[in-house]
């Protein structure tokens, strides 16, 4: 269970959250911040979301107390044509978060099947562990980012090929422990956004994912899919893939990898 006291005591202060507040039950954390007056700096938690969102209009379901739910609120001076280092910052920190916690607690567990996957999912082998929304302003400063990390749950329906670190590692796991452990990751590298060291935060992203030469279904929307080589992930944020003789450039939509086979990722490269 989530102890607020316990997370505003034990936050870093300054760089990132200024305030916290943990709510029991509400529709979603990314809608709660978005209709907050107060800007800057504030990790919205809830216990059980009863409307969660994903992209594009889907939803994302989390057994109630199990996981964690969260947003943080806040203002970024970068251009708006680079807003997607957002994107990648955020992914990649909590991707290499997990990573850590798995390093620490579980050595016997095999990180390097953990990715990203294009645009913000955290893959463990083919299975999605973590999925983060991120919203913005056009003005290019105020972004709410919504992660929802499985935990401790253990069923999922099987239609959405979930898994949690339950089913990962057979152990329960503290929530206020693992929560901390990202928020200091984030904390402890935000000077790379706010620095605007892009493309340090780029190579980073791109270095964690394992797409780049995969064959996928690339979904476009509902009525438009295509069979194709993804070719390259580009700094603002799209996707290129290769399909029908040619190269085409997306910024939404979804991979479908066919026949995934994971391979080692550079796991944790240097931040110098
Ligand atoms: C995402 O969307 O993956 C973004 C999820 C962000 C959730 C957080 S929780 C805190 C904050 N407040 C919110 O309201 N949202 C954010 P997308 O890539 O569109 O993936 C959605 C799809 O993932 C769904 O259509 C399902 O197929 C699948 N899905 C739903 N719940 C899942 C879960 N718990 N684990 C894995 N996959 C799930």
């Amino acid at each position: 269970m989530i102890d607020p006291e316990l997370i505003r005591n034990a936050i870093p202060e300054g760089n990132l959250i200024n305030s916290v507040i943990y709510i029991e039950e509400i529709p979603s954390t990314n809608d709660y911040a978005a209709n907050l007056t107060e800007q800057d700096g504030v990790l919205i938690i809830a216990g059980f979301q009863s409307k969660g969102k994903g992209r594009l209009g889907r939803k994302w379901d989390s057994e109630k107390g199990s996981n964690l739910t969260f947003s943080v609120k806040k203002s970024f001076n970068i251009p708006y044509s680079e807003n997607s280092m957002v994107t990648f910052f955020f992914s990649y920190f909590v991707y290499s978060a997990i990573i850590t916690f798995l390093q620490k607690e579980h050595p016997d567990i095999n990180s390097s099947y953990l990715h990203i996957k294009w645009p913000n999912d955290i893959m463990y082998e083919n299975n999605k562990l973590c999925g983060l929304l991120i919203e913005s302003k056009k003005n290019g400063k105020d972004y709410i980012i919504g992660i929802g990390l499985n935990v401790n749950q253990e069923v999922f329906p099987k239609a959405i090929k979930a898994v949690s670190l339950k089913l990962i590692t057979g152990k329960v796991t503290n929530l206020n422990n693992l929560l901390l452990l990202m928020i200091n990751e984030f904390d402890k590298n935000i000077h790379l956004l706010k620095n605007a060291e892009f493309d340090k935060i780029y190579v980073l992203w791109k270095n964690s994912t394992k797409l780049i030469g995969k064959t996928c279904e690339f979904i476009i929307d509902n009525d438009h899919r295509k069979r194709g080589i993804i070719r390259d992930l580009h700094r603002d944020g799209s996707v290129m893939i290769f399909s029908d003789n040619k190269e085409v450039s997306y910024f939404s939509g979804e991979i479908r990898l066919m026949g995934f086979a994971a391979s080692k990722a550079q796991v944790n490269p240097k931040i110098t």
